[in-house]
């Protein structure tokens, strides 16, 4: 009877701390978007980044898959309050995209989706390994529902910042607000202190 205790403790251990304040875990993968999924074929999807002082790189999709690509397994969190678990992704890091285009002076990005979608991310969010375009989820093909061609991935903030169907990094020298940062939703985004709302 002290051993069976001991190994639900022992489990319930495991995942306690992991759950920001107000959150609650869900096992399923619920899909959130203000627009219609967009169709976006492979042939045509390009990937522009884009400085404040007008430089701009673009990759095609031959081009972004010959870049490095890293696994991912993590935690994300909903300003919804759902969390899930252990999602498993493979992407491109900023680290990686930043490397090709060494850009100093800009510190905010405008990441500019199919369908009109916007959100702003702090630069320092997104390198060291915080940041990527996945492309992959699972082990398949990103999903269409879920953001594929390619989507954002920052699994530190709410899950908003982590835009679906990315089309355009655009580099700022400031910050300012995107689609839901713009309604009242908080520039920034971490769960663990509950920046849910500016
Ligand atoms: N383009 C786009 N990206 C988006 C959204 C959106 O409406 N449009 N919703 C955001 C929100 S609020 C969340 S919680 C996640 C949901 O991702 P999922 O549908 O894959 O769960 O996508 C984020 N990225
Ligand atoms: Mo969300």
């Amino acid at each position: 009877m002290a051993i069976v205790n001991r190994g639900f403790v022992g489990r319930r251990d495991r995942d306690a701390g992991r759950l920001p304040p107000g959150q609650y875990r869900t096992f399923d993968f619920p899909v959130l978007s203000a627009e219609p999924t967009p169709t976006v074929p492979l042939d045509t999807w390009t990937l522009t980044v884009q400085s404040s002082d007008h430089r701009a790189h673009t990759w095609d999709w031959a081009q972004f898959q010959a870049l490095p690509h890293e696994e991912i397994v993590t935690d994300i969190h909903c300003v919804t309050r759902w969390s899930k678990f252990e999602t498993r992704w493979r992407g491109v890091s900023f680290d990686t995209i930043m490397s090709r285009l060494p850009w100093p002076g800009d510190t905010h990005v405008m990441v500019h989706c199919h369908g009109g979608y916007t959100t702003n991310v702090a630069l320092t969010d997104l390198v060291s390994g915080r940041g990527w375009v996945a492309d992959t989820f699972d082990g398949e093909p990103l999903p269409a529902e879920h953001g594929g061609p390619a989507r954002l991935l920052v699994p530190h903030l709410y899950f908003w910042k982590s835009a679906k169907w990315v089309r355009r990094l655009r580099f700022m020298s400031s910050d300012t607000p995107g689609f839901w940062e713009s309604r009242g939703y908080h520039m920034h985004g971490d769960p663990w202190t509950e920046q849910r709302y500016s």
